[in-house]
């Protein structure tokens, strides 16, 4: 082809974008090239297959097969395909790119040609295909096309639920699709991988995780299964052993790619050299002998900059000690954080390799109240060659973690090219194609994770802003915008509720669904009494200010009742919050003009809080300083923290009350027996702080209990101190107050 027709078809491709058939692969395809007169036909019925059988791959044949129409010898429409150095491509070796995983494909009216630079190119290849032909038509052109980053995928590496076995087949025939090739399979709360490390899983599991190392296979994933033996691995060779003896187990199940976790623990088990002693032995002894296993992986214990402790030099001694090729982990600058080019290498350097992304988005085990259904953004698009592999720790929801891990996809595959924008209008079509819309309208709400531990925050609303302020400022146009968007969003989540498409995705989202009803609803009413609000009521009227706002607080009754509804609840949620960013916010303060307009005319004194927490915490402990605090009838209540929490001597946990509350009882789990005497818990009366005795009932018990004391003591604050003289590791969960 001349270089001016090849430029003029990316002329071209650019401005005919919007409805092309190329356009709906994902990932978007490196380079793509079309002719001036190039052009869209339906897909024909029959093709015939000119391939090498014996090289034919089963599993590709099989992906052709599934989706495309029918299959047999004769047909005018040939599918060529084969993998470099058959002759079935011969033709078109130069054409093919020089890249792992990469193809060329040719579309014409007559035929389509794939050649693959190798097999799993080849398999993407027909992917391509089978994404360009969603519509059932197809487009001639060309393609040449490879991923950036070699190793793209998941790791369902969560505190909660693990997924079920069959949501994890359908992430995997999803990554397949989707072109990701590493599924890291590591739930926190798998016995078998963590506490349990040492046993072998009973047989029914092991069945499963067969069936899945299989079922990888035939979507050209990798399922890499991880351990998590550092929270009581003792560093000699009994326990080495257990280990060598567990990997032999899995391996037996076909496992074929391991990984190694040391996170959130302390103590022995997070010492660097002995954990990179360890990997280089499971690397000398069972890698390296098997021969047919991939490189290792190893999760750092420091596996952000935020705890990295330079002198300590834990990473560098990871970095010297380590056998070159095994990966090394890393989540960023912080627990939860974007990638950059400067994150890159800081860390790259010190482990002298390139990290191993593992990015904690969508994953909401600390947010269990929100719904992450937004789009991946926010990482640096010019890290391709400084990341060895990145991949995504998903929310426990698999369906609705589709979304986002949509667009990590795109993003590994094309960095540059990524526009999370239009990845995210596409995504939502593809997972819902029947009711896209409504999805679209729901997931507006549900982008924002609200204040959390790590800080983390989303852009959520940004289309509603204006209106929003316009509305709260008292313009009716914008109370009627705001009230026709809840209208909307009650629509959506009506046609979500019964749609049969895609069950998964709706049995995920009900609890939210139901309440984004109730939010709409309460927007509703909320923006009526914005319009009759500086009305002097003179006669009765069913739609009076007075009705509404019985209506409005019944509303926030049947919210707060939802959220606790223990039929709704999962075994770990605590809410289910949606649209806060900036719909609820609004609604509240809307709901408090209204009421304080309605009052300052009539005379009335209706309460004119909406949403009310009078707790704050403030701690100089680091990482508790952000947790938020809510109230739920009589029961306050801290979100837990997951990680490691280094509490330094003297270090201040603060809870302040905007008056004083009469204390019933209070109990709180560091997750460590015996701790209790490490602290102390003092509360503020009258000005005055007054200490409260720690305690636990028993020796292996790690709940903490307050002394008999506390019940009946008013305070309006309440201070836990580290008292022990040194900097204690504990983890923070369930932390809890009942006032009277
Ligand atoms: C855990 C992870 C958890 C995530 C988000 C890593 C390496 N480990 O704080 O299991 O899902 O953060 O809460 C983690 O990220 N600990």
């Amino acid at each position: 082809m001349n270089k001016k027709r090849l430029i003029l078809g990316l002329m071209l491709m650019a401005g005919l974008g919007a409805t092309a058939q190329v356009n709906l692969v994902n990932p978007v395809p490196q380079e793509v090239t079309k002719a001036a007169e190039s052009v869209i036909f339906e897909a024909p019925a029959t093709w015939s297959i000119n391939a090498n059988e014996k090289k034919l791959c089963g599993h590709i044949y099989d992906a052709l097969a599934t989706a495309a129409p029918e299959i047999a010898n004769k047909a005018d429409f040939k599918v060529t395909l084969g993998v470099r150095g058959d002759s079935k491509v011969s033709k078109y070796k130069k054409y093919i790119p020089k890249k792992a995983e990469g193809y060329f494909m040719k579309v014409t009216e007559k035929e389509v040609v794939i050649a693959g630079n190798d097999e799993k190119g080849l398999y993407y290849g027909v992917q391509t295909l089978l994404g360009m032909m969603k519509e059932g038509k197809l487009e001639t052109c060309t393609i040449t096309d490879w991923p950036d980053v070699a190793f793209r995928g998941t790791v369902e590496g969560f505190y909660g639920t693990p997924w079920s076995h069959e949501a994890r087949k359908s992430q995997l025939e999803f990554y397949g699709k989707n072109k990701m090739n590493v599924y890291i399979y590591g739930p926190k709360d798998d016995p078998w991988h963590r506490d349990k490390w040492r046993e072998p899983y009973p047989q029914t599991e092991a069945n499963r995780i067969a069936e899945l190392v299989e079922v990888a296979k035939k979507n050209s994933v990798n399922f890499y299964w991880a351990i998590h033996p550092g929270v009581d691995i003792k560093w000699n060779d009994e326990d080495r052993d257990y280990l060598m003896a567990k990997l032999e187990v899995m391996y037996q199940l076909g496992v074929r790619s391991f990984a190694v976790f040391f996170d959130d623990i302390w103590g022995e088990g997070a010492k660097a050299d002995k954990q990179a002693a360890l990997l280089n032995y499971i690397d000398d002894n069972f890698v390296q002998v098997k021969k047919d296993v991939a490189p290792l992986i190893l999760c750092p214990t420091e596996y952000n900059r935020g705890w990295a402790n330079e002198e300590k030099g834990y990473l560098r001694t990871l970095g010297k000690n380590l056998n070159k090729g095994i990966e090394v982990m890393w989540t960023g600058n912080s627990v939860v954080a974007c990638i950059d080019k400067p994150t890159m290498e800081w860390i790259n350097e010190r482990i002298e390799r390139k990290g191993y992304i593992w990015l904690n988005f969508p994953v909401n085990d600390f947010v269990r109240d929100h719904m992450l259904m937004g789009p991946a953004y926010g990482n640096g698009l010019d890290i391709a060659t400084d990341v060895s592999g990145f991949v995504s720790n998903p929310m426990e929801y698999a369906e609705t973690s589709k979304i986002s891990l949509y667009g990590i996809a795109d993003y590994c595959w094309n960095m540059q090219e990524y526009d999370y924008n239009s990845n995210w209008e596409k995504s939502l079509r593809s997972i819902l194609p029947s009711n896209h819309q409504a999805l679209r309208t729901f997931a507006l709400y549900n982008k924002d994770l609200g204040p959390n531990g790590h800080g983390f925050r989303r852009e959520e609303g940004d289309e509603l802003k204006q209106t929003a302020q316009e509305a709260v400022e008292g313009h009716m146009g914008a109370v009627e915008v705001l009230a026709q968007r809840c209208q909307e969003l009650k629509l959506a989540c009506d046609l979500l509720l019964v749609d049969e498409k895609n069950p998964q995705l709706i049995h995920e989202l009900r609890p939210w669904l139901q309440q984004g009803k109730l939010l709409a609803d309460y927007g509703n009413v909320v923006c009526k009494m914005m319009e009759v609000a500086g009305k002097k009521t003179k006669e009765y009227s069913f739609q009076n200010f007075e009705n509404l706002y019985a209506q409005a607080r019944s509303i926030q009754k049947q919210m707060y009742n939802n959220e606790n509804d223990k039929s709704m609840l999962h075994p770990y949620q605590t809410g289910t919050k949606l649209g806060t960013k900036v719909l609820l916010p609004t609604l509240q303060t809307l709901f408090a003009k209204a009421t304080a307009r309605y009052n300052e005319i009539n005379g009335t004194d209706f309460d004119t809080a909406a949403d009310y927490n009078p707790f704050k915490i403030k701690s100089t402990v680091k990482q508790l300083a952000l947790l938020p605090v809510s109230v739920r009838g009589s029961d306050v209540t801290v979100a837990s923290a997951l990680e490691v929490i280094n509490w330094q001597d003297g270090g201040e946990f603060v809870i302040e009350g905007d008056r004083a509350i009469t204390f019933q009882g209070m109990d709180f789990n560091f997750g460590v027996p015996g701790v209790a005497k490490n602290f102390k818990l003092e509360l503020l009366v009258n000005g005055t702080w007054r200490e409260v005795s720690l305690l636990h009932y028993s020796e292996n018990d790690p709940v903490i209990h307050t002394g008999n004391e506390l019940g009946g003591m008013t305070a309006s604050a309440l201070r836990i101190t580290n008292i022990s003289g040194t900097e204690q590791q504990v983890y923070f969960k369930n932390f809890k107050f009942v006032k009277r």
